[in-house]
């Protein structure tokens, strides 16, 4: 009876993370499409995506602000940014939450990627859910070049494609807390039962 209980707190526990997926869609004549899920695990938010349609080589992946696609990426406005500084790599310092450097195609023009951010949320200040991801036709530079715009797009060039991020979470913040606390309190139970 108490594996049972451990195994079902699990279950319950593990579907009660926040998680997130943006479908991207191709903007005007490119060809940029695919899926990004994001989904919360210790370290912060872990991102696994597969798109195609792209050049072979690295090109700037980023959450910008808006989340707007009624005309095209470009309704999307600027890279989301709720501290007003400056643009950067993922692993930067100083960064704009968006930035999420670049994603790299192969041969194929396909990029399959996965890696955990620990600045993006699905809850609080840096919540992207809302906001749009934009995939654009040149490599990041993070900020280091030192072209105009390096400091507040990483010069990427064009918006090939992008979509809106929605929730896939059926519940809220204090939902998960109180499924997690009611089965803590299960799991207890049980193992009083089999102690008695
Ligand atoms: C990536 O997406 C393409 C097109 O939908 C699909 O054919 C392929 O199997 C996917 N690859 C992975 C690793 O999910
Ligand atoms: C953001 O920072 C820039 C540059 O420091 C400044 O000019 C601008 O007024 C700031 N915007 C807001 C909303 O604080
Ligand atoms: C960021 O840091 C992680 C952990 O040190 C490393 O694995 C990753 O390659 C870095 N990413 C970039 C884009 O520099
Ligand atoms: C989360 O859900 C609970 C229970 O349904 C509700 O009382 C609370 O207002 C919600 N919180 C937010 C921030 O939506
Ligand atoms: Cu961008
Ligand atoms: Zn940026």
């Amino acid at each position: 009876m108490f594996k049972y209980f451990v195994v079902l707190a699990f279950v319950a526990v593990a579907s009660a993370e926040r998680k997130a997926a943006v479908r991207i869609s191709p903007d005007g004549a490119f060809k940029a499409s695919g899926t990004v899920y994001f989904t919360e695990v210790a370290g912060g938010i872990q991102i696994t995506g597969n798109l195609t349609g792209l050049e072979p080589g690295l090109h700037g992946f980023h959450v910008h602000a808006i989340g707007d696609i009624t005309r095209g990426c470009a309704s999307a406005g600027p890279h989301f940014n709720p501290q007003n500084v400056t643009h950067g790599g993922r692993n930067a310092s100083v960064r704009h939450v968006g930035d999420l450097g670049n994603v790299e195609a192969d041969v194929n023009g396909i990029a399959i990627f996965e890696f955990v951010d620990s600045v993006i949320s699905l809850d609080g200040t840096n919540n992207i859910i809302g906001r749009a991801v934009v995939v654009h036709q040149d490599a990041d530079d993070l900020g280091l070049g030192d072209k105009s715009d390096s400091l507040t797009t990483g010069h990427a060039g064009a918006r090939l494609g992008c979509g809106v991020i929605g929730t896939l979470s059926s519940t809220n913040g204090s939902e998960k807390q109180s499924t997690f606390l009611s089965i803590t309190l299960a799991i207890i139970v049980a193992a009083l039962r089999r102690l008695l």
